[in-house]
């Protein structure tokens, strides 16, 4: 397969203005009939030939305006068709056939449950009909379905439903009308016995929206909290980004077989059966968060992504970064903003600075790829994101707004890209970024050194810092880039943050400042007392930022940090620095000592007034073993299990009753909510249980079971099984485990969550237990869901038995590769992420992973395969 460049783009010789679709369903033969209205593009010389994409289709019938084609008149290919010669306007007619029933690959026309449905972001729609499957080419879609009406009950696709009818046979046709231009990546079908829910909406000029979330009859109880969340994020953008929503319907669909969480099709959102269903009894609160967010994230595509579209996939991160960082803050707005802020850094430190310090790394805009399909990825996404809540930052939220209003009503209907967008914030702003547009073209993630002195003297306070910023693959030298650094200073005898005052301009106490060369000195004056600086405050750009704190300034900071942010982050520091001493003494086989001013900071936050309570639960949190090993030059995994077992246990020996009280004081009877003051005390509850039981001393265990037993809802019945499965005893952890199995042998969404308990145990058996489990009844490597919870979560989470030095785990990983590149080759890629990081292990692991991707590499390989199994080993 070979790379494609931005730098090759060009418009498309021929554009489709109107897209005219007819389905016949049938399993193994559904008939697509395509009319296409297209033009030669201005901008394209005349003469060219037509040229469209399509795989895996069987041609059968081709005219142009009414003629049939001769086979001299076209060329057809494993990749699409051309046309030699065609007029400057003209339709097009196609006739293919497909079987949507042999589609493992999930992308294009599928069966999930016997319910058909579609896929075609980003390149999906070519295994539909023959098309210039490309997002700059945007029409409108009238789509006729034709289907058994016994079995196929209910026809959807994009827009508003225009007529329906009865057929011979038994069979019935519905035609929708879309008549928003659209690029097809956008285009969705659906048909099934399918139930809906409906509810309305009426948008800010008055216009009454039918609501509608399509599932399977079993599911009818589990779509409240969507609905909930659809409404509240139809009010957030009108009221936040004047957006209101364009047509009179919005469905959403629950499809169990999908690769994605959710896709913002046009006036179709279809979604992963995880991101959409909900029940108290089913699904955590993590899980309510979830669905909250992904409808949201769909939701908000309407305008940014489908009203104002990509010109082509390089610029994927114009319609998902900032779609994500409207989705946070609109979460941010209806939970806890600090925790919510806090929860995406610590996932975005975790995984994409492991993505940009991998063999993966790509710039959030990046300049080639051979499959699109590998593109979407936390860079993409939560890079992306990151850059423009810099950029909100930077211009303010007022002029942020402004630029966003002129964004939309510019490129209305239009494909543009990344620099429309930021030429839009520099337009209102006065600002010139060009030299923040490095941010989209440099990969890697810079590094920030930084140190300070206080002069006594002249009461002045100097701060040094130096960036750089790590060679990537294709990229040996960077460039200074414009990172905006938030920061106070905390006075040292006031616990207070002192006045700012740089160059002889006040800043407030909560300063921005600007880093833009290599290495600059920032002088602060009129600094009353020596401080401790909390830098990166709201981790205000996606950076690493070292200073050399004493734990004293951690255990300082922890406690006077007015920004909750940098509170938690200091207990985190604090936290690694304790933990790197017990990873050395791990290694070293000497004797681990716990640090007492970890100790002693964890007792004064449990002394405390819990504030916020959901950040108390965070605060409480030790980091991830994926964070840790993060911080590490080489990746220990067995001396950070312990060192992070050692440090829980320490905590839980030396504060037993403080956790125990924590406990008590947080239960609850009331009914169950997935409200942001419920979802903090059980948090904190479940954090003090999760001390508690480091113990197992029999309380502990009587608590967890009893809460376990208790039934009361799925966060605290997961947690609670979690714990007694992860515990030491089995005589414990089996009962429940088969009792909970036995419950939920019914409900995929549980049993998901039943496979991940099992398989992130830390016991030595789990390997065993993944394989066995395969071939459970509830498993399937067909259904991506099934894949993520028991072979994604082993790889990913149990970095122990993941890396055991046996290289079992491994072995087991690239098997499942392997069989996955048939099926479905964007998931196979995703799956082998964990297997591309050996660089970060010891030499005995490296050459282990390292046969196992050379073992995938002598398969024959889908294009997305072959691209990362290339990059890891290249
Ligand atoms: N459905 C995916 C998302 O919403 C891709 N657009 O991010
Ligand atoms: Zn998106």
């Amino acid at each position: 397969p070979q790379p494609i460049h931005l730098s090759d783009y060009r418009p498309p010789a021929y554009r489709v203005t109107r897209t005219e679709l007819t389905f016949d369903l049938d399993p193994a033969a559904t008939r697509v009939k395509a009319r296409l209205h297209l033009e030669r593009h201005p901008e394209r010389e005349p003469g060219l030939p037509l040229e469209l994409d399509g795989e895996q289709l069987a041609l059968k019938a081709i005219a142009i305006d009414g003629q049939p084609l001769d086979e001299d008149e076209y060329r057809l290919t494993a990749n699409g068709l051309t046309v030699h010669r065609v007029p400057e306007a003209f339709l097009l007619d196609t006739e293919v056939e497909i079987a949507p029933k042999e589609n493992t690959a999930l992308e294009g026309l599928y069966q999930s449950n016997g319910m058909y449905c579609t896929q075609c972001e980003a390149e999906g729609f070519r295994r539909i009909t023959f098309y210039p499957d490309r997002p700059d080419v945007m029409a409108t879609f009238s789509t006729t379905l034709i289907g058994d009406a016994a079995s196929l009950p209910v026809l959807l696709s994009n827009g508003n439903p225009v007529e329906r009818g009865d057929l011979p046979g038994d069979r019935h046709f519905v035609t929708w009308e879309d008549p928003h231009p659209k690029p097809c990546y956008l285009f969705a079908l659906v048909a099934g016995d399918l139930k809906r829910v409906e509810d309305r909406f009426t948008t800010m000029s008055g216009r009454e929206v039918a609501l509608q979330i399509w599932v399977e009859e079993e599911n009818l109880g589990k779509t409240d909290h969507a609905m909930a969340s659809l409404k509240r994020a139809m009010a957030w953008d009108e009221q936040t980004y004047g957006r209101e929503y364009d047509l009179d319907l919005f469905m959403i669909v629950a499809v169990n077989d999908f690769n994605m969480g959710a896709m913002e099709n046009k006036g179709l959102n279809i979604f992963n059966s995880a991101a959409v269903l909900t029940h108290p009894h089913t699904a955590t609160d993590a899980a309510f968060q979830r669905v909250e967010g992904i409808v949201a994230h769909e939701y908000f595509h309407n305008w940014s992504g489908n009203r104002v579209t990509c010109r082509d996939w390089f610029q994927l991160s114009l319609k998902e970064g900032f779609t994500v960082f409207r989705d946070q803050c609109f979460s941010a707005d209806t939970n806890s903003a600090p925790v919510k802020r806090i929860e995406d850094v610590s996932f975005f430190r975790t995984a994409q600075f492991a993505e940009d310090a991998g063999p993966t790394a790509h710039p959030v805009r990046p300049d080639h790829y051979i499959e699109i399909g590998n593109f979407y990825t936390l860079t993409i996404y939560e890079k992306g994101a990151e850059i423009v809540r810099m950029l909100c930052n930077l211009v303010g939220w007022e002029t942020f707004r402004r630029g966003s209003d002129l964004y939309f009503e510019r490129f209305d209907g239009q494909a543009v890209t990344i620099e429309d967008f930021v030429g839009c914030m520099s337009e209102v702003s006065g600002q010139d970024l060009s030299r923040f547009m490095l941010w989209y073209s440099q990969a890697g993630t810079p590094e920030i050194d930084a140190h300070g002195e206080y002069d006594y003297t002249h009461c002045e306070y100097r701060l040094v810092l130096r960036q750089r910023t790590p060679a990537t693959p294709d990229q040996a030298e960077k460039q200074a880039l414009h990172i905006p650094i938030r920061l106070g200073l905390v006075g040292t005898k006031s616990g207070r943050d002192l006045p700012v005052t740089l160059d002889g301009e006040a800043l407030g106490s909560d300063a921005v400042i600007h880093l833009r060369e290599a290495e600059q000195e920032f002088v602060f004056t009129d600094v009353a007392e020596a401080p401790v600086p909390s830098l990166l405050r709201g981790f205000s750009a996606p950076v690493k930022l070292r200073f050399p704190y004493g734990r004293e300034d951690l255990a300082f900071l922890l406690q006077h940090d007015s920004d909750g942010f940098n509170r938690w982050d200091a207990g985190q520091r604090l936290a690694l620095l304790a933990l790197d001493d017990l990873i050395a003494a791990h290694r070293n086989g000497v004797e681990k000592v716990m640090d007492p001013r970890v100790v002693e900071a964890f007792r004064g936050l449990l002394a405390s007034d819990p504030g916020d309570k959901a950040v108390l639960a965070e605060m409480l949190t030790l980091p991830s073993e994926a964070y840790i090993a993060e911080q590490q030059p080489l990746v220990d995994v067995d001396a950070i299990h312990a060192a992070r077992d050692f440090v829980k246990q320490s905590l839980a020996a030396a504060l037993r009753d403080d956790f125990l009280r924590l406990y008590q004081a947080n239960r609850a009877d009331a009914a169950y909510a997935p409200e942001p003051e419920q979802i903090a005390a059980r948090s904190l509850k479940n954090v003090a249980l999760s001390y508690l039981m480091a113990l197992e001393d029999e309380q502990a265990i009587e608590l967890a079971r009893d809460q376990f037993t208790a039934d009361h809802n799925m966060t605290d019945v997961r947690h609670a099984l979690t714990l007694l499965v992860h515990s030491s005893r089995d005589d414990i952890a089996e009962p429940a485990l088969k009792a909970f199995g036995e419950k939920w042998a019914h409900d995929p969404l549980v049993m998901d969550q039943w496979f991940s308990i099992q398989v992130t145990r830390p016991q030595p058996d789990v390997l065993e237990r993944v394989k066995f489990l395969m071939a459970h009844p509830a498993f399937s490597l067909k259904n991506p869901n099934k894949v993520r919870a028991l072979i994604g979560t082993f790889a990913g989470q149990n970095r122990v038995n993941f890396h055991r030095l046996d290289g079992a785990g491994y072995q087991l990983l690239a098997d499942v590769v392997i069989e996955l590149n048939r099926l479905n080759p964007e998931i196979a890629a995703r799956l082998i992420t964990p297997l591309t990081r050996w660089q970060r292990f010891d030499e005995t692991r490296q050459a282990l992973m390292k046969g196992e991707l050379e073992r995938i590499r002598a398969e024959e390989l889908s294009p997305n395969v072959y691209e990362v199994v290339e990059k890891a080993l290249a």
